[in-house]
């Protein structure tokens, strides 16, 4: 089935090398705490829009010949015998920085949807004890990995993690290093191909060699369980994983817990949760290091404590009620030439003008998997989080391979961020259309997600069906999926999308469960920084953005059950969906912040909101 899936790189025969999914190859996870060598820096690449490098033009599987100028030093090959022909040489081609989209080594290259070769070399030093593996953050779309010309595996999905191991084929001295990303979209893939962001193609996350004994833990999540018990389950990789001596220890909490793996290298253990612990929320987002040491190994991360939940239409962090003060984003938006590169620093920026700028508590990071640099911040700073795969639109339901993939990175999402107190709420999709072949695909993405976490909210931004006699606006949701939901999630455009004047929107209707917490995971109006409607009338002025927020909100305050918000978003974003020249440019509009970091007029109208609900102590 897999060979049949994905984009023509996983159709290739390059979809003969294993592929690496969250059931068959290491997780690490906290790797990005683990010693390691980092290769970011400068790679060459070439584009292969026929993919010569997995086949040959007659569709034939490559060869040696066919494949070898993926590795060899061509010029070389070429001096040494005049008669040898080469038409691409990697170890020549232009340098690109990674990690970071495509589209930043040349702008020619932004709507390349494709194949990219890149390549480095690098060198190990003598004397390597333990494993050794190349993990990597994320790559968009496709991946396929050789080290020293040799076939480590692939992976599909461009938003998460995926290790190989690189033990054997690693060599003391010069190692040289080959990847192809393909980053087309097709009818199978995750998402399809029509979205609403800009796709940003090739190695957007980090790429490390990451070191561990021969026996290590590569799987740990350390909880707060609903009824308030502290839990660990992990999971050793190795020969000795088996009935192994293992200790969790928080040293700040003077915390310690001996136990022992089973046969299969796994090992759970619960206990009462020590008086002395902090609970994690926004105003106090504590974190305590918290160490699991097994044999050689010693595992460690920084986690925060805390309980959600949600009891009729209320949310309730560590018991007491919440009102989630958010704004949705996406994860490109840094400067005017956004190529998703995220730092540590960046990630802090963005999240601080809404913990800071809007007096918000939380973010819905669309409409993928971001960073884990990102979830990190949010530990940090303190702002919780709605996690989301890119399960979105118009994705091929009926096909089992697609959702395979689909499952495949929710599990690589939720097993990389299990330990982060920040995130409350996984999301399985977003705006899909009912259909019996989507409920079934999307109620298998709800129970894998109680499966692998029982700690969490679960949720999907629905559709609503609009009453066309209603002389008010009047939504209703008729989606059979709100039954399998803890918090139910609506879009809204009302008012941009639509004819209905701003000041009908107040008296909306919103015809919903009663009984379950319902946010607006979306609502906005694009607006283009500096453009001006002193009446409020004209689409695309900050003032009719402005206006449009008010409404918003005020109808917003009309609605028993709603418990919170993620409007649409914090700044502009590239969208190839928008080319109003006088307004778009190639860019959604909608951001409360332009793309060189101009505040629009709706964004205080957004933090003096926020700041009211903050001071009634919602
Ligand atoms: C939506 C989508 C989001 C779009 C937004 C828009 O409902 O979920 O991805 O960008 O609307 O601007 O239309």
């Amino acid at each position: 089935g897999l060979a049949a899936s994905g984009a023509a790189l996983a159709q290739s025969p390059a979809a003969r090398l294993p592929l690496a999914t969250a059931a068959t190859e290491p997780l690490l996870v906290a790797a990005d705490l683990r010693e390691g060598t980092d290769l970011s820096g400068e790679w060459r690449y070439s584009i292969d829009p026929y993919r010569s490098g997995i086949a040959g033009f007659h569709g034939e599987t490559p060869d040696r010949g066919q494949q070898r100028w993926l590795d060899v030093d061509v010029r070389k090959a070429m001096a040494e015998d005049n008669r040898t022909l080469f038409e691409f040489d990697l170890a020549h081609s232009p340098a690109a920085q990674l990690p970071g989209s495509w589209l930043a080594a040349t702008p020619e290259l932004r709507h390349y949807q494709g194949l990219v070769w890149y390549q480095r070399s690098f060198t190990v030093a003598p004397g390597r004890k333990g494993r050794t593996f190349l993990r990597f953050g994320a790559a968009n779309y496709a991946t396929v990995v050789y080290l020293n010309g040799q076939p480590l595996g692939r992976h599909e999905g461009g938003f998460t993690p995926f290790a190989f191991e690189a033990t054997t084929a690693l060599r003391d001295g010069e190692n040289q290093i080959t990847i192809g990303v393909d980053s087309a979209a097709t009818a199978a893939t995750v998402p399809p191909p029509v979205t609403d962001w800009e796709n940003y193609g090739g190695i957007t996350r980090e790429v490390r060699l990451v070191q561990t004994p021969e026996t290590y833990v590569d799987d740990a999540w350390v909880r707060l369980t609903r009824d308030g018990k502290l839990a660990v389950e992990a999971r050793l990789r190795g020969p000795a994983a088996a009935n192994a001596p293992v200790r969790l220890a928080i040293g700040e909490l003077k915390l310690e817990l001996a136990g022992k793996t089973d046969a299969m290298g796994t090992w759970r253990a619960t206990m009462t949760a020590p008086r002395a612990l902090v609970r994690w929320s926004p105003e106090q987002p504590r974190l305590y290091d918290v160490t699991l040491s097994a044999g050689d190994d010693r595992w460690r991360d920084r986690i925060g404590f805390r309980t959600i939940e949600r009891r009729g239409p209320d949310l309730l962090l560590n018991g007491k009620p919440l009102f989630l003060r958010g704004i949705s984003m996406h994860e490109e938006e840094i400067g005017a030439n956004p190529a998703r590169i995220i730092t540590p620093a960046n990630a802090r920026a963005l999240l601080g003008e809404i913990k800071t700028g809007l007096n918000g508590n939380y973010v819905r990071l669309s409409h993928y998997p971001h960073s884990e640099v990102m979830t990190r911040a949010a530990d940090e700073l303190g702002l919780l989080v709605w996690s989301e795969v890119p399960v979105y639109w118009m994705v091929a339901w009926d096909n089992p391979a697609t959702l395979a993939t689909a499952r495949n990175m929710l599990a690589e999402n939720i097993l990389r961020d299990r330990n982060r107190a920040s995130v409350v709420i996984w999301s399985v999709a977003n705006e899909t259309p009912v259909s019996e072949a989507r409920n079934a695909f999307l109620r298998t993405l709800v129970s894998d997600t109680r499966r692998l976490d029982d700690t969490r909210l679960v949720s999907a931004a629905l559709l609503v069906e609009r009453d066309r006699a209603a002389a008010v606006p009047t939504m209703t949701m008729v989606d059979p999926l709100a039954a399998d939901l803890d918090v139910l999630s609506i879009n809204t455009y009302n008012g941009w999308y639509t004819q209905d004047r701003l000041t009908d929107l107040p008296g909306s209707v919103w015809r919903v469960p009663a009984d379950k917490p319902l946010v607006f995971s979306e609502f906005g109006a694009d607006a283009k920084a500096g453009f001006h409607s002193p009446d409020r009338q004209q689409k695309f002025s900050e003032e009719f953005q402005a206006e449009f927020y008010r409404k918003t909100l005020e109808m917003a305050d009309r609605v028993p059950t709603l418990r919170g918000m993620s409007p649409w978003i914090l700044k502009d974003f590239r969208s190839p969906r928008r080319q109003n020249p006088d307004f778009q440019q190639g860019w959604n509009r909608k951001g409360l912040i332009s793309e060189t970091g101009v505040r629009k007029q709706a964004f205080a109208v957004l933090a003096d909101y926020y700041a009211r609900k903050a001071a009634v102590g919602a």
